[in-house]
């Protein structure tokens, strides 16, 4: 859903230029040691022969850890106030954020998917918050989403179950039902789902289960979005769902324990 404002012209500005610095210091890193191991995810970093591939898409997991302008983001009333309605709990906790940029030229659309099945989380309870950093439209690859796709069991795996509160269980990716909307949602085009339009420092909520698509930035100016994911705070580790996840392989976390300390800070506290 658009929900609108939460950071004026002169913070999306300094969330710019703290972004041109970690693109431009990451261009020329030689030492990684010290950098949280997320935040290598999605972006070049020099190959083994001394080589650096270029890579259009510039994503930054974590921005949080090394960015202390991105670190704002998470405590901004205005967003925390939205999640803990909308999560319909007081304590929201980070899940992870990240820098999605698209730069023009040749860069990639992210096909239609719901987040909730790439986390290692036990509940599906996540609203993530799409911050847009520029003008986001169609031309440019703004999100997409599938209205309603997350309150709906046509378009969730097979062997989720309905349940009181958020409509659907937690439940291993798989088929949909026969002739369900699961089976072929996942190549459905940009017609197919609605354009959420922002403008630079607007943002849009959508919730876990919420399918969603970008296409490509077919524009000659860059398309970037800052996007924090919250969590209710209890929400627990669940390995098997998304054993090799960037921000929790590393930490070695026991299957049930509760997402909390350091990595997971309580936000808009
Ligand atoms: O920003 C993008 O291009 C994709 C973002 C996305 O898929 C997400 O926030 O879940």
């Amino acid at each position: 859903m658009k929900f609108g404002r939460v950071i004026d012209d002169q913070t999306v500005e300094q969330l710019r230029s703290a972004l041109d610095n970690t693109i431009q210091e990451e261009l020329t890193r030689e030492d990684y040691s010290g950098l949280p191991p997320e935040f290598a995810f999605g972006h070049d970093r020099r190959g083994e022969d001394g080589s650096r591939p270029v890579r259009a898409i510039h994503q930054f997991v974590n921005m949080w850890k090394v960015s202390p302008e991105f670190a704002q983001v998470m405590h901004n009333p205005l967003i925390t106030g939205a999640i803990r309605e909308l999560m319909e709990t007081q304590d929201i906790r980070l899940w992870h954020d990240q820098v999605i940029s698209k730069p023009p030229g040749d860069n990639g659309h992210f096909a239609c998917h719901h987040d909730f099945y790439f986390w290692p989380l036990d509940r599906p309870s996540m609203i993530t918050c799409w911050l847009a950093l520029d003008e986001a439209t169609p031309e440019n690859g703004c999100m997409h989403v599938v209205p309603g796709s997350h309150r709906d069991p046509r378009y969730q795996p097979i062997t989720a179950e309905l349940t009181e509160d958020l409509h659907l269980s937690p439940a291993p990716p798989g088929p949909g039902e026969p002739g369900s909307l699961y089976n072929d949602i996942r190549t459905w085009m940009p017609e197919k789902t609605k354009p959420v339009v922002l403008k630079a420092g607007e943002c849009m909520f959508h919730h876990c289960l919420n399918w969603h698509l970008t296409p490509h930035n077919s524009t000659n100016n860059q398309r970037r979005a800052f996007v924090t994911i919250f969590m209710p705070d209890g929400a627990r580790y669940k390995h098997d769902q998304s054993p090799n996840h960037p921000c929790t392989s590393y930490l070695h976390l026991a299957d049930g324990a509760k997402m909390e300390g350091p990595n997971f800070p309580l936000c808009g506290v």
